[in-house]
């Protein structure tokens, strides 16, 4: 059976942008922190260290009753039978992600423009992520930001759920807060932290309050 996404604070790694800590340490942290949702984001390993690593944090996330979404890679989300498959646009269609994977597996696309929001809708993807709402140096081919006037589009026009993306900060977070997306990602704010149980811990209150 799909799972429901749940709603809230949605946590993503970068290994490059973790202090030194590896995958995995990052990710123990952030289930410690009591996560409830992880997308395992990974750019510059192999498939097979991208596998290994995700068979490890299929088991943790089990523990601590939190989905698990895989990044990009459609054959290790099968592999470890993820609850959710994340892809972009430059990635396969979601009609045939979605042929692929079946009707279990959530499936969420990055988006930045309007057309490409309805058309996710149309073509039966589970959520959309939303930006980058304000300028980040996260994502390589991240582009200008979409603003917050895209998500204001999303919000009103887009019926399946919002993940709002790029740029969000703890300083920043209220303003998007303000059009009550169903979740919110923070990758730099939350992987660079010195304390990412406090930092974790300030997220939440906040955005428990608004998702
Ligand atoms: N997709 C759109 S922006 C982005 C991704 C993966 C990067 C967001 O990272 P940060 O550090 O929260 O700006
Ligand atoms: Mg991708």
């Amino acid at each position: 059976m799909k799972k429901t996404m749940p709603k809230g604070f949605y946590a993503i790694t970068d290994e490059k942008l973790s202090n030194g800590k590896d995958n995995i340490t990052v990710v123990k942290e952030m289930l410690d922190a009591g996560i409830k949702i992880l997308q395992y984001r990974e750019k510059y390993k192999s498939k097979i260290e991208k596998f290994k690593e995700c068979e490890i944090i299929r088991k943790l996330v089990e523990k601590y009753n939190c989905f698990f979404v895989v990044n990009d890679d459609i054959d290790i989300a099968l592999a470890v039978n993820s609850d959710g498959l994340h892809i972009g646009q430059t990635d396969l269609p979601i009609i045939k992600a979605r042929e692929i994977v079946g009707n279990n597996m959530v499936i969420g696309l990055s988006t930045s423009q309007p057309e490409q929001a309805l058309l996710a809708q149309k073509e039966g993807a589970d959520y959309i992520g939303v930006g980058p709402i304000y300028q980040t140096f996260t994502k390589d081919d991240a582009g200008k930001p979409a603003g917050l006037e895209y998500l204001n589009f999303c919000v009103k026009s887009i019926k399946i759920p919002k993940v709002v993306i790029g740029g969000i900060k703890l300083s920043n977070i209220a303003q998007v807060c303000k059009y009550k997306p169903d979740n919110i990602c923070m990758i730099s704010e939350v992987t660079m932290s010195q304390d990412i149980k406090a930092t974790i811990a300030k997220i939440k209150e906040i955005i428990d309050n608004c998702c």
